[in-house]
């Protein structure tokens, strides 16, 4: 049995194209192993833990799990329109995911692979709190930049235990932090250095990966230390702590293999303590997690070991380096699907580019091309041509093929299986892409349309020939293109999800035809200067219209309050400290409409008041809430109900 896995996306913010880097080639894997006979399940789930998740949830006033709740659902609808499809989609912060990281820290502090140690860590004095991986910010001590608590993300890209980062600063307040003593625990890495190095030799995937992993273990290992000062986490036993982010995640790929089994009634034992073939599909951002915090694990715990880590090299959006603050990024939501773009199409670009272990450039100019110059003038042209002219001549055509075209299938074939072999996915589509130009050039050449009038038999056969090349394509052009070939397969009466890829190879007896469409619809020049513009204002740092979903507004407990109460700030020009009734209770609020209203004209009226906001201090007086107004020129104008409305009438 084969287990794929692909890297888990923090349930913290939306989809982009650089998951989908990973996630779509992964999806392809799977589904050109299904049509080669293999067994395979094929896991994934949100990551819901990590500092990451808790400081957003803080900033927009929920609760980790709530914020979990909104970004795993995205996913899974994600993955779902594009095809993209796990066995099983889970969790981390799910009930069963505990258990099983539990048990695997238990094991490996019962086979005494961790111990305790006293350590200097980062405190935030105002917060009065101990600042875990991104809650602080400061200096790689390897490499000068600026780094987060727990990655060098802009810099050399170590990993970075806790204390080890230099002028550490509150990333929530600011404050310079000090240095505090706790205990923590450690993870024995060093002890798997020997162990590590063998393995690595070993270890299959892709080079980028595995020359990153073996360098590292020549250099240097440290103990790892594996817990953290957190509520949100998987609690770490007998201890007021959470384990890790990056001690849980990977466990996901374990807890995941069980729920995947348990629906497809399967022996997840099988494969993760017995001999199954394990391959990480993962971003080369977090190769250093998968080949050696992981495998040492693993191996520390009694589990069986990956065989395999596939590694997706970086995304780049207009040739520039990916970058979600400075623009250079593509929102599968927000600017693929809500322009009405075929999902193939993506899938397409991404496999179709370059190898798996490149950058990938996305631009919408080569986007363009690549779909309209490629799929639709040489794959939909030779499907369409050839569907559509034996459907206008005959419904039902007798098949007997050209020993030459089925050496060709053949020889097509060959290559797919051979390069996913080696995680090039980019050479199978290029074979794939190679049949439908051999078909336009055999359609050319044999010229059917005058065969017709003069050697009906000739043009019968020549006709069957192209039809088993569509076959040929429909098969073979499943994995990468699934919306496409599911619907081309019911012109000639395949059911393409269910077919395997020698199937391509089989001559039936007749081929029915139904009545043919075109496969592809092109990329009009005006959508593509749209979204190029879309992409150019987001660069320009123009502010964009946010779109937000309905779930998100109903989180808003908005609300007409009635002002009993109103009266001025000392030394403050704008601010008003309002006593507002909500209905069930009475708020303090601070206003910044002082300039334009009189404290004692606002008693008695009712406004609209956002109930659920962070408390926030202004001028040293809390506010519980929220007024709000029209802006007109910077002044605040109040909005009052058409009528009377009792007090706490919810906002709808
Ligand atoms: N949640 C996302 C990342 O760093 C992280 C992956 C976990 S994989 C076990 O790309
Ligand atoms: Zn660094």
């Amino acid at each position: 049995m084969k287990l794929i896995t692909c890297g888990l996306p923090y349930a913290n913010g939306k989809a982009h194209i650089g998951h989908l880097r990973t996630y779509i080639p992964a999806d392809i894997y799977v589904k050109y192993l299904r049509m080669l006979g293999e067994d395979v399940i094929f896991v994934c789930g949100s990551d819901s833990h990590g500092t990451p998740i808790v400081v957003n949830a803080e900033q927009a006033n929920m609760t980790p799990k709530q914020l979990v709740d909104i970004y795993h659902k995205h996913f899974q609808e994600i993955f779902e329109k594009l095809d993209i499809n796990f066995d099983y989609y889970g969790r981390t912060d799910e009930e069963y995911h505990h258990q099983t990281t539990q048990e695997m820290v238990k094991k490996l502090i019962e086979k005494g692979y961790v111990y305790p140690k006293e350590i200097e860590l980062a405190y935030c004095p105002k917060c009065e709190r101990f600042l875990p991986d991104r809650y602080v910010e400061g200096t790689c001590p390897y490499c000068g930049e600026i780094a987060r608590g727990d990655e060098c993300d802009q810099g050399c890209g170590r990993h970075l235990e806790p204390g080890e980062i230099l002028n550490a600063k509150c990333k929530i307040c600011g404050s310079k932090a000090v240095y505090k003593k706790q205990k923590h625990y450690f993870f024995k890495l060093t002890e798997f250095k020997e162990f590590l190095e063998g393995y690595l030799d070993k270890l299959k995937g892709t080079e980028n990966a595995l020359n990153y992993a073996r360098q590292w273990v020549k250099a240097e290992l440290k103990d790892w230390c594996i817990t953290r000062n957190l509520e949100w986490g998987v609690k770490f036993p007998n201890e007021d702590l959470v384990v890790y982010v990056w001690v849980d995640a990977p466990i996901g790929y374990i807890s995941f293999t069980k729920k995947a089994c348990e629906k497809l009634k399967k022996d997840w034992k099988s494969i993760w303590l017995k001999d199954g073939e394990i391959i990480h599909f993962i971003g080369l951002d977090i190769v250093y997690h998968h080949c050696i915090f992981w495998p040492a694990m693993l191996k520390g715990a009694d589990y069986n070991l990956p065989k395999a880590v596939v590694a997706s090299g970086m995304v780049k959006v207009e040739g520039k380096t990916f970058s979600k603050s400075r623009g250079y990024v593509v929102w599968v939501e927000e600017d693929y699907l809500k322009a009405g773009l075929n999902t193939d199409y993506l899938r397409y670009y991404i496999i179709n580019y370059t190898s798996h272990q490149k950058d990938l450039n996305f631009s919408w100019e080569i986007f363009k091309d690549k779909v309209n110059n490629e799929l639709i003038a040489t794959l939909g042209n030779f499907m369409y041509r050839v569907l559509h002219f034996a459907w206008k001549n005959s419904k039902e055509i007798k098949m007997d093929v050209d020993e030459e075209v089925m050496e060709k299938i053949k020889e097509v074939k060959d290559k797919i299986v051979e390069s996913l072999n080696d995680w090039e996915f980019k050479v199978a589509s290029d074979a794939f892409m190679e049949l439908a130009s051999f078909g336009n050039l055999y359609f050319q050449n044999a010229k059917p349309w005058e065969l017709i009038k003069k050697d009906k038999e000739k043009c019968e056969k020549v006709l069957s020939s192209c039809l088993q090349l569509v076959k040929a394509l429909i098969i073979f052009g499943y994995p990468i293109l699934p919306k496409t070939m599911v619907e081309m397969g019911k012109i000639v009466g395949i059911d393409v999800k269910n077919s395997k890829i020698d199937d391509a190879l089989k001559v039936d007896e007749t081929i029915a035809l139904n009545k043919p469409k075109v496969p592809f619809e092109k990329v009009e020049d005006e959508k593509v200067e749209e979204l190029e513009k879309k992409m150019m204002r987001r660069i320009r740092g123009e502010k964009m219209e946010e779109v937000v979903d309905i779930e998100e507004f109903t989180k808003l407990d908005l609300r007409i309050g009635k002002i009993v109460k109103a009266e001025k700030i000392k030394k403050s020009k704008k601010l008003l400290k309002l006593e507002v009734d909500i209905g069930n209770e009475v708020r303090q609020v601070v206003a910044g409409i002082a300039e334009s209203y009189e404290p004692e004209s606002l008693v008695g009226k009712l406004v609209p008041i956002l109930v659920n906001l962070k408390p926030a201090k202004l001028m040293g007086v809390e506010s519980q809430g929220m007024i709000l107004a029209v802006d007109v020129d910077g002044k605040a104008i109040l909005m009052h109900p058409e009528r009377d409305v009792p007090v706490g009438s919810k906002i709808r």
